[in-house]
């Protein structure tokens, strides 16, 4: 009886990655305080992809994936802004516009972002297709802890959440590198072939707490 007790203290405490094949986190409104935190041991980055998919129909701003340190709170941040065509991406606290973007409501769509400490250069993939590539910041890496956020945009360490800029709809597949995927590695996570799942974030196998009103669900399929 101690024994199961004791078993069951532990699984509450320690951090069990899951399997969210086929899951979706849904942010089904819009507040200032529902999120998920994504957890990790790696701390240091010189380089860094993210990719995730997302579902919406905001036309306002509102953040995609939010990574902060205690010296920056946007030191990884892909961010949409309101302006329809136009995608933001703060890096180490600079930050880039990313113009001419198709970026649909009421659809999944994939995005991915990749950048180096040793160029300073960033590039986003939305749905598969290349921007620009712009120049950010180099010669100094990503240092935690580092505080990984969905559905909110950190504007200090892990808070200060703005209810603007809020995720409200659904976002799955989140995987991170703390390398630069090639364009074709890319590809195979956006067609959802065989690719190498992240080293950071393992969307099969990912360490995370929700706080607040965020549904782990099923992705809907369409029947036709
Ligand atoms: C959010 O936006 C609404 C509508 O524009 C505005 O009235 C409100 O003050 C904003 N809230 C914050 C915290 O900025
Ligand atoms: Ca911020």
């Amino acid at each position: 009886m101690a024994f199961l007790l004791l078993l069951g203290m532990l699984t509450a405490c320690a951090a069990v990655p899951q399997d969210l094949s086929g899951k979706t986190f849904t942010f089904p409104q819009q507040t200032s305080t529902a999120h998920v935190r994504l957890t990790t041991s790696k701390q240091d980055f010189s380089a860094v992809t993210v990719c995730l998919r997302f579902f919406t129909d905001l036309r306002r701003d509102h953040s995609l994936f939010s990574l902060a340190t205690p010296s920056n709170d946007n030191d990884f941040l892909i961010f949409k802004s309101g302006a329809n065509d136009e995608i933001d991406l703060y890096i180490r606290g600079n930050h880039a516009r990313f113009g001419g973007q198709e970026y649909k409501l009421n659809m999944w769509q994939s995005i991915c972002s990749t950048w180096n400490s040793a160029s300073g250069v960033a590039q986003l993939w939305l749905d598969g297709k290349p921007s620009s590539r712009k120049f950010f910041s180099s010669g100094s890496n990503i240092r935690g802890p580092i505080i990984m956020v969905l559905g909110q945009e950190q504007d200090s360490h892990g808070g200060a959440f703005d209810i603007n800029q809020s995720l409200v709809g659904m976002t799955s597949d989140v995987h991170m590198w703390d390398y630069i995927l090639s364009p074709c590695e890319i590809h195979n996570y956006v067609d959802e072939l065989n690719f190498t799942p992240g080293n950071v974030l393992n969307w099969r196998m990912l360490d995370f707490q929700i706080v607040g009103r965020v549904l782990i669900e099923d992705k809907q399929k369409i029947c036709y």
